[in-house]
């Protein structure tokens, strides 16, 4: 490539990204960025790790076994794998907020190490394929994909059965921290009705290191708050385990609906149908069929366009799943923007209703081998319009709708520009043929991460550096797109 992507030229962009994974390398995972996040993060790790392969595939395997070391018996992989040598109060919630190990029991969570209870969309068994492509040789003798592939099947299991909360076959994520956008404006109308912890019952850490005006605000961090000791305080048990939710309840109720918030996310899902036709592969290489995974992920796929898809904006949306249910619902009045499309008309379906908010995620489909022609045409057509402008006004693609009410270009999930959502979609562009658009993200992408200073996030229309610098999914997925 250009010199300035060299590996071999000191100070090129690829040296540089190495550097950065270096200085951020624990000796058995990878930190998302020594002062604000130090700690392993679930879906950091899986995007690290996919990065870290083209460096060293050993050290990419052993990401991904730390990460699955710190399962629970149930399957779930916690959102955080927390580092015992650092002092508790870097990150805000700490281990003894979760109390993984004694509130975690009943749904097994491990005894020797400490973790959050709640999980990350799975990249896993995405990631874990495209590392073992990366050094087959080594994969196989050290038996890396057979060790992880039981972990990764228990983990798609936990998510098909244990998260179906809406019951169309779709996983929900019960807390904004799960679908790792904190705080889209997705998630402010089911948001809208927790009652958040007062601010006084806890301290935030993440201003130590953050600029608050880039940072969720107090209000918000109050229900994360609240989601979160709920969910603990019942045991980590999900709806539609009764069995657990029985055994837990503080209520003492079986089967009670457990937190007030569920969604059906259209990034989380379609990263698991990625990663289910991942896992066919998987199993094949290992010698058994993968026709049923994939007779799955095209099952999800079907359920995905069935339940979050709007033709007429040409884009997919969340489903709150116990919205509709009351008429406090933020998302009220809103709907008229959405004249007739189908947002209208299933507001108050018996399976919840989708929140009008256009948000980066409801392009992340985008990246799914076996969408029909229409959809990915009105996809591409969506990206490329006003909303999010690809390859015009922003360079980088929003997090959020450039003209919705919420939008702010540095405030986090509500605006900014993420380096792990424009690798997806520029996968996705090219998947289907779009090179051109692609290869014009692709080059902003680089560009971007090397002036930023491989920051966490950028101002959509400026590429101004926001959050942390030296951030490792953006080093990494620096590194997968110069390879
Ligand atoms: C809470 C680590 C994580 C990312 C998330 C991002 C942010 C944490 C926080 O940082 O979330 O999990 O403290 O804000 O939103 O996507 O995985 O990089």
């Amino acid at each position: 490539g250009a010199p300035v992507h060299d590996p071999a030229v000191p100070g090129s962009l690829h040296v540089r990204a190495a550097r950065v994974l270096d200085a951020n390398w624990t000796g058995t995972s990878t930190v998302p960025s020594r002062g604000l996040y130090p700690h392993q993060w679930s879906w950091d790790s899986a995007f690290i790790a996919i990065g870290l392969r083209h460096i060293s595939p050993l050290r990419a395997q052993t990401e991904l076994e730390t990460l699955l070391d710190a399962q629970w018996a149930d399957g779930r992989i916690p959102h955080i794998v927390f580092n015992p040598s650092v002092p508790f109060d870097a990150y805000f919630p700490s281990p003894d907020f979760w109390r993984s190990s004694t509130a975690g029991r009943a749904a097994g969570a491990p005894r020797t190490v400490q973790t959050s209870g709640i999980v990350q969309p799975p990249v896993h068994a995405l990631a874990a394929w495209l590392v073992h492509l990366a050094d087959p040789g080594l994969s196989l003798a050290r038996g890396f994909l057979a060790r992880v592939y039981p972990h990764l099947a228990a983990w798609h299991r936990y998510l098909l059965h244990r998260r179906d909360l809406g019951g169309g076959g779709l996983a929900s994520v019960v807390h904004p921290w799960e679908q790792g956008m904190d705080n889209s404006p997705a998630w402010d109308a089911p948001l809208s009705r927790i009652t958040p912890a007062p601010a006084r019952s806890f301290r935030r850490a993440d201003l130590a290191h953050g600029a608050p005006e880039d940072r969720p605000t107090d209000l918000d961090y109050g229900r994360y708050v609240r989601l979160a000791t709920e969910y603990r305080d019942g045991g980590y048990a999900d709806g539609t385990d009764k069995g657990a939710a029985r055994r837990a309840s503080v209520e003492g109720g079986g089967g009670r609906r457990v937190g007030g918030f569920a969604v059906e996310d259209p990034a989380f899902n379609a990263l698991l149908i990625a990663s289910e036709h991942a896992l066919a592969r998987i199993a094949q290489e290992l010698g058994a069929p993968g026709t049923a995974r994939h007779a799955r992920a095209e099952r999800l796929t079907e359920a995905l366009i069935d339940r979050l898809w709007d033709p007429v904006e040409g884009m997919f949306f969340c489903r709150d799943v116990y919205g509709g249910e009351t008429r406090e619902s933020g998302a009220l009045g809103r709907d008229q923007r959405f004249g007739s499309s189908a947002l209208g008309s299933e507001r108050r379906s018996p399976t919840g209703a989708l929140v009008p908010e256009r948000t980066v995620s409801g392009l992340i489909p985008l990246l799914l081998p076996t969408l029909p022609r229409d959809i990915t045409t009105a996809l591409v057509g969506t990206l490329r319009g006003p909303h999010f402008s690809l390859g015009d006004a922003a360079r980088l693609v929003p997090s959020y709708d450039l003209l919705g009410e919420a939008f702010d270009p540095h405030r986090y999930w509500r605006g900014p520009a993420w380096f792990n959502t424009g690798w997806l979609l520029e996968r996705g562009l090219r998947l289907h043929g779009e090179h051109a658009d692609a290869d014009a993200l692709r080059e902003a992408l680089l560009e971007t991460a090397g002036t930023s200073d491989f920051a966490e996030y950028v101002d959509p229309y400026t590429g101004e550096a926001c959050g942390a610098v030296g951030f490792g999914w953006t080093a990494a997925l620096t590194l997968d797109l110069l390879h």
